[in-house]
């Protein structure tokens, strides 16, 4: 099979150090942050090949973004370089009731990016093609190429899609994001969604069924309900659940992206549903524990260990 391609925007994000309010901070430190390049990252520390798409500017954020997912092991050998937009940056403020984020990434190099970058080489190749809910939201011509990546249905296109809905509530400047990524998710193979995020979007009362009732089309929906546990949801087949493993959380960010690369890697490999649960709870761990979003995964022996853990003893 040919590799995973990840797309969609990275930052160049800085972050307080030690960990706390923005605020209060005198160290920061520069890490990067985009969703789908974290799945590549963890996704290439599971051993599976994988290639990130993107555009960066021409600029030393850039410069190192291209460096720091280089150096975890994915391809950027076809990401963009923009000589007249420069790389998105993004501030993070972590606090007791949640990290928030601040973005600086309009007119960003990404958000030229469009429909065209499908025709890439990458692409052509690809097994699995992964996408999220932020790139419909940063302009137009982003949108019109996860719309395209996702055709009208899966028989319509040689690759399967994950699309991790992420709904980044700053990000949208009108009431459409609800429509937007439910007729997105719904056109997906993979899709994952946290439910609190899922209740947000489409009605307080919704529960992991009632998120599958709304999605009907994809193979598997996973519905990710935070430090409790996470269901997959296979078309016309199983609902699995597993419970989250307990964690000391240093910072949140990056955890629901380690969680997708840890699951798609166990499903590209042929796991069973529940093991590749397994294989997303233990990756997410990984991110809780840094401030930044990318993590080390634990050792192969610890990995093996927890995957062969009776269901009595993972909970
Ligand atoms: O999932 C983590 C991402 O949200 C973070 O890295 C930044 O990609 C990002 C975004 O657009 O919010």
């Amino acid at each position: 099979p040919g590799p995973v391609v990840c797309v969609g925007e990275t930052m160049a994000a800085l972050a307080p150090d030690p960990v706390g309010p923005l605020e209060d901070a005198e160290h920061l430190r520069l890490t990067v942050a985009g969703a789908e390049s974290n799945v590549a990252m963890y996704l290439a520390d599971h051993g599976i090949p994988v290639a990130w798409l993107s555009a960066l500017g021409d600029d030393a954020p850039g410069r190192r973004v291209r460096a720091c997912v280089a150096a975890a092991g994915v391809d950027v050998t076809h990401v963009r370089t923009d000589p007249d937009r420069p790389t998105g940056l993004l501030l993070k403020s972590p606090h007791p009731d949640g990290t928030r984020v601040h973005y600086y990434r309009s007119g960003s190099a990404a958000s030229a990016l469009g429909p065209g970058l499908l025709d890439t080489p990458p692409v052509r190749a690809a097994s699995l093609l992964h996408v999220s809910g932020i790139t419909p939201a940063l302009s137009p011509s982003c949108r019109e190429l996860v719309s395209r990546a996702l055709g009208t249905a899966p028989a319509e296109r040689p690759y399967a899609v994950s699309f991790d809905v992420n709904h980044r509530p700053a990000l949208w400047r009108d009431d459409t994001a609800a429509t937007v990524l439910r007729d997105l998710a719904d056109r997906a193979d993979v899709v994952f969604v946290g439910l609190d995020e899922a209740q947000n979007l489409w009605g307080a009362d919704l529960t992991a069924d009632g998120v599958r009732e709304l999605l009907p089309r994809p193979r598997i929906v996973v519905v990710k309900d935070g430090a409790e546990s996470a269901t997959a949801a296979v078309l016309e087949g199983d609902v699995v659940v597993v419970p989250a493993l307990r964690t000391r959380v240093v910072e949140p960010v990056g955890a629901g992206d380690a969680f997708a690369a840890g699951f798609l890697a166990g499903l590209l490999r042929g796991e069973t549903l529940a093991r590749a649960l397994r294989l997303g709870h233990i990756t997410a761990v990984s991110a809780l524990g840094v401030t930044g979003d990318h993590g080390s995964l634990p050792d192969a022996g610890s990995v093996r260990r927890l995957l062969a853990l009776s269901a009595e003893e993972w909970a």
